[in-house]
This record gives structure tokens, sequence and C-alpha cells, in this order.
């Protein structure tokens, strides 16, 4: 049986390459438009849809890849300016709750992902390849994390969520 959650599979951590990086950086820079053109067409009932039974709507999804991406850009940003920083974790389900994400349409989210990747994208292709493997400390695993590790980890992210939009809409044939 096919598991909803990991359309694409977990993340797979692959060692530094200039063609590895290429691609990421291709992942973080189209994002936004990978997440627009998901959402083409539809409707208000069918973002409210689950994109798995007892998972988030479409509507969350979207809200959820600019909250966990705003944090993304700040723990690149602290990674790159100090000496492993301790960066923090957020409760993801409870931001999945909040007034802004329930009330507000999604193209709040995507308008917010298209500048945000914009800036995210530009310093991200600034970096030499040391500047790659500058760490965090991330509390929820318990260890340091090196920058490479967490683009990738972010590439996959954005991929991960868009599909989760891409299956939904091949399963109930809404095209
Ligand atoms: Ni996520």
């Amino acid at each position: 049986m096919t598991d909803f959650r990991y359309p694409i599979g977990a993340y797979e951590p692959k060692p530094f390459s200039k063609d590895k990086k290429e691609e990421w950086l291709a992942d973080i820079r189209f994002l936004p438009n990978a997440i627009e053109h998901a959402l083409r067409n539809l409707d208000e009932a069918q973002l409210h849809t689950p994109y798995r039974e007892g998972g988030w709507t479409v509507h969350q999804l979207v809200h959820h890849i600019a909250d966990s991406h705003m944090n993304a850009y700040i723990r690149f940003k602290l990674g790159y300016t100090e000496q492993v920083p301790a960066i923090k974790t957020y409760e993801e389900q409870l931001w999945a709750t909040t007034a802004d994400v329930t009330s507000l349409l999604v193209n709040v989210s995507t308008t917010l992902l298209f500048a945000l990747h914009e800036r995210w994208h530009v310093f991200l292709a600034s970096f030499t390849d040391a500047d790659w493997e500058k760490t965090i400390f991330h509390p929820g695993l318990g260890k340091e994390v090196n920058l490479w590790h967490l683009l990738g980890m972010y590439a996959w992210h954005g991929r991960h969520h868009t599909a989760h939009i891409t299956a939904l809409r091949e399963r109930m044939d809404w095209y």
C-alpha cells in the first residue's frame, strides 16, 4: 500500500557535489512556481481537502511551507553569520492552526514564498564551498548539522509537500 505521507520518499543526505548543489539550488529557486502550478484552478472546497485521511488540507500545507521556510531562511542566516548557533525548533502542528493560517487565502503564502525564496536563493547562490561546511546546532536532532545538509533537507521539503498536492490532484482527478 502506498504511504501518502511520503510521496517522494524520505530525505536522503548526499555528499557535496557541484551537480547536486545546482539541482538543490534550483529546487529552492523554483519552489514557489511549483506550488503555484500545483494549486492551479483549485477551488476553496478542493483547497480544504486533506491530502490524506487525518492529514493537513492543501490550504494548511501551503501555509505550512511558508512557516517552515521562514524558519529555514533564519537558520541559514544564523548559521552563516555566527559560530555554530543553536537554532530554534517550533511546534509546526500548532502553527498550522493559528488565525492567520485558518483565515487567510493561500495566495498570501504563495506571494510570501515568491519574495522569500528570491532572497533565500540569491543568498545561497553566493556561498563558497567552505560556507556549506558551516554548522548550526539543531536541538531537535541533538546535534550539529552543516548548511549543506540543511540545503538538501529543504530542497526535499519543498518537493515533498508539492507532491502531497499533486498526488492528491491525481487521485481525485482534479484537472
Ligand atoms: Ni513540512
